[in-house]
């Protein structure tokens, strides 16, 4: 395997400011150097270029400047699966998941989508009381959403609900929790982990999810796990993942060699503790791809 690493500091979709300095924490904690110990040739791509938008030009959904971001994304994703590399999306807000999707589907890689969350990122702007569009990538991704965002997917693809799902949501809008339930889509929440335990969660995930598909992009909101161990995120919510749980979740997805590309996102430094959230973030990495304590 080989992996390229595409850095997107992007904070846009967010209102608490931040997440935009994500990659530059993340490569401080030697994401590049810890994945060749494992033996694993990576390259890094560098950042996709993020428009700075002063406090005062904010606007309230910032959509054609997420958009601009999302197109540059999907050409780099796009161009590493054409190098044979696995890309390795570093965030930056979970909007750039819309432009990670489109570059798969550009590549035409057909791959099922597990979504490690805190949230199910399952708004449109009707449903949506913050207006973030860090909370729509999922659902436009599942092709509902503003139309700038929709045309990022500029090519038709094939994503069953039932090749998606969504792990550790425990934080839902009203109106959001409605759309979900309507949905085929796979939906482990918190609660089900407690009883299932994620080693069963995660064997159903990825047998379901993979069914006729070629491999599974994974997408990674640091925000799953428990504020406990991974404070430095947008938007923290108790009561997620531990450190074990996290882990192996990853080393099982690891073991079935399935894994397509993957983005991990909204590690937030600003409120992060001496960089530990980054680090764990790296650290999950490394299990995802391979690293096994034996
Ligand atoms: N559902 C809320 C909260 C949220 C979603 N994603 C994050 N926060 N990170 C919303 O704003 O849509
Ligand atoms: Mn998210
Ligand atoms: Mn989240």
């Amino acid at each position: 395997m080989r992996v390229a690493v595409i850095g997107v500091p992007l904070d846009l979709g967010a209102n608490k400011r931040g997440v935009d300095m994500g990659p530059s924490a993340i490569r401080y904690a030697n994401l590049t150097t810890k994945i060749e110990g494992l033996g694993i040739e990576v390259e890094d791509y560098g950042d996709i270029e993020v428009p700075i938008i002063t406090n005062e030009r904010r606007n309230q959904h910032n959509i054609l400047e997420i958009r601009d971001v999302c197109i540059s994304l999907s050409r780099k994703v796009k161009k590493s699966l054409e190098d044979d590399k696995v890309p390795l999306v570093i965030g930056g807000d979970h909007s750039i998941a819309i432009g990670t999707f489109s570059g798969l589907v550009r590549a035409k890689k057909d791959f099922g989508l597990i979504w490690f969350d805190a949230h199910a990122d399952f708004n449109t702007l009707a449903t949506s009381h913050s207006g973030n569009v860090h909370g729509i990538p999922l659902a436009v991704i599942n092709q509902e959403g503003p139309t700038d965002l929709l045309s990022i997917m500029d090519n038709a693809y094939n994503l069953n609900e039932s090749n998606v799902a969504l792990i550790g949501i425990r934080d839902l809008d009203p109106l959001e929790r409605e759309r979900l339930k309507e949905t085929d889509i796979n939906i482990y929440t918190i609660s089900d982990i407690d009883r299932l335990g994620i080693e069963q969660v995660m064997k159903e995930a990825i047998q379901i999810t993979s069914q006729g598909k070629e491999g599974i992009h994974l997408s990674f909101d640091m925000d799953v796990l428990d504020p406990l161990v991974a404070p430095g995120v947008g938007t923290a919510v108790s009561g997620g993942l531990n450190y074990r749980e996290a882990h192996l979740a990853m080393e099982i997805l690891a073991e079935t060699d399935i894994l397509g590309s993957m983005e991990l996102v909204e590690v937030n430094p600003i409120l992060d503790e001496r960089n530990r959230t980054a680090e764990l973030a790296v650290e999950l990495i490394l299990s995802v791809l391979g690293k096994s304590i034996l």
